[in-house]
């Protein structure tokens, strides 16, 4: 199973894919996660990365390709996944069908967010005041949501138009109850 956990910048994809991952048993892959972590380990990905991330550009689709190919090569990670934050591009979501069709798979849903851009800055330039983001600036915000308008937004309909199920979520509320909407489309789609 291979699903994916779609939106703009601070939609609820990394807080919502945290509960998915607890109650539906499939293995979280962030790519926004793992590549802080590269940030943090000061590794030559993370050195590449931390610049673009810092001014809120999307990192080239080779290195966050590589990765994630990498990691549904290795044997030890699941096959029931849910990805959050990937793909990002239409040529990340080629690259992805083309690594899943060689193993016979293919994206399976698309759990997409729906929140209105007044609500997603307000609840980003909260999370910087708690937590210290490097990309949570006012103009690094302002980029993220240029990039995804630009560029990720068609990711949507590139599975749409492949019939992949795609969940539209309101993702506005309490975190409980946009999961709530979750689990009931999840457990319906089954
Ligand atoms: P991500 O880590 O994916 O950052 P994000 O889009 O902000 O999502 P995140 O999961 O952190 O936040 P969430 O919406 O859950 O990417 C960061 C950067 O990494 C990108 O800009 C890019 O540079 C790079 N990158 C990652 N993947 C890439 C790829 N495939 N290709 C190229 N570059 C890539 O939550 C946001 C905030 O809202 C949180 O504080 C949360 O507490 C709050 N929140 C969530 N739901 C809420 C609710 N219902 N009510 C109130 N607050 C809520």
């Amino acid at each position: 199973m291979i699903g994916l956990i779609f939106g703009p910048p601070g939609s609820g994809k990394g807080t919502q894919a945290a509960h998915v991952e607890s109650v539906f048993k499939l293995s979280h892959l962030s790519t926004g996660d793992i590549l802080r972590a590269e940030v943090a380990r000061g590794s030559e990905i993370g050195k590449e990365a931390e610049r673009i991330m810092r001014a809120g550009d999307l990192v080239p689709d080779d290195l966050i390709i590589r990765i994630v190919q990498g990691i549904l090569r290795d044997p030890n990670v699941s096959s029931d996944v849910l990805l959050d934050g990937f793909p990002r591009t239409l040529e990340q979501a080629r690259a992805l069908d083309e690594m899943l069709a060689k193993e016979g798979h293919k994206v399976d849903f698309v759990i997409a967010f729906v929140v209105p851009e007044d609500l997603l800055i307000e609840r980003l330039l909260h999370r910087a005041e708690v937590e210290g983001r490097a990309d949570d600036t006012r103009e690094a915000i302002t980029e993220r949501m240029h990039e995804y308008r630009k560029l990720t937004a068609a990711v949507l309909d590139h599975y749409r138009n492949a019939g992949v199920r795609v969940i539209e979520i309101d993702g506005v509320g309490k975190v409980e109850d946009v999961f709530e909407r979750i689990r009931i489309a999840l457990d319906q789609a089954k």
